[in-house]
């Protein structure tokens, strides 16, 4: 049994999505985790190294990070196209921009949020006014990252502007308002909100 260790709108949300869409059977375990006003605490049922969410638990085997439990899932289920299979050409484009998402985009909008400058030449990542456009590039000419096919680089891109849409952080673009349309509007998505509220 596929268990995930979740705490209600957070980041291990969208993994609610994921398995929607994947329509494979599912528990949710709901965690506490540290707050930032410095309320809450880490909870020791929660395998997450950090007491972080999302963690995943697949019969004892445990997954952590967003874009590892993305992989593992999509590899675990490949019958159900939301990611290319190992060999396919567009392994390519899916590896890259879950490494995208935790390696360079977060960073880049954690140091948006917290006023830190991104040093120059030196840092893994760069501004989100730099990383932006490299996003909204790919999606210029396609639907989705990988092209014509959603997979579940998506669902971390797509909630993740959804979530930042109305902040100033994130540069106004028709390209990323379509985008996270096409995402938001998939029946997992209403699905997984509707379980995420309880
Ligand atoms: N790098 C992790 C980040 C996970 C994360 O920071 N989750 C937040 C909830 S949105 C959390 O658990 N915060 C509690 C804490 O930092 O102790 C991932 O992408 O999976």
């Amino acid at each position: 049994m596929i268990t995930l260790f979740h705490r209600p709108k957070t980041r291990s949300s969208r993994f609610i999505f994921l398995l929607e869409e994947l329509a494979v059977p599912y528990e949710i375990r709901i965690v506490t985790t540290r707050n930032r006003d410095g309320t809450g605490a880490v909870d020791p049922a929660n395998p997450h190294p950090h007491g972080k969410v999302p963690a995943l638990s697949d019969d004892g085997i445990i997954v952590f990070e967003s874009p590892a439990i993305a992989l593992y899932l999509t590899d675990r289920f490949p019958e159900t196209g939301l990611g290319p299979k190992i060999g396919a050409r567009e392994r390519g484009p899916y590896l890259s921009w879950l490494s995208y998402y935790t390696g360079v985009l977060e960073p880049a909008f954690m140091c948006k949020f917290m006023d830190v400058e991104v040093p120059r030449g030196t840092a893994g990542w760069v501004a989100v006014e730099e990383a932006m456009p490299a996003v909204i590039d790919a999606l210029t000419t396609r639907p989705y990252l990988l092209g014509e096919r959603f997979s579940a680089a998506d669902i971390l891109y797509g909630t993740t502007f959804a979530m930042f849409g109305q902040s100033p952080m994130m540069p106004k673009s028709p390209i990323i308002e379509a985008y996270v349309q096409r995402i938001v509007s998939r029946p997992a998505y209403s699905r997984a909100q509707a379980r995420d509220a309880g």
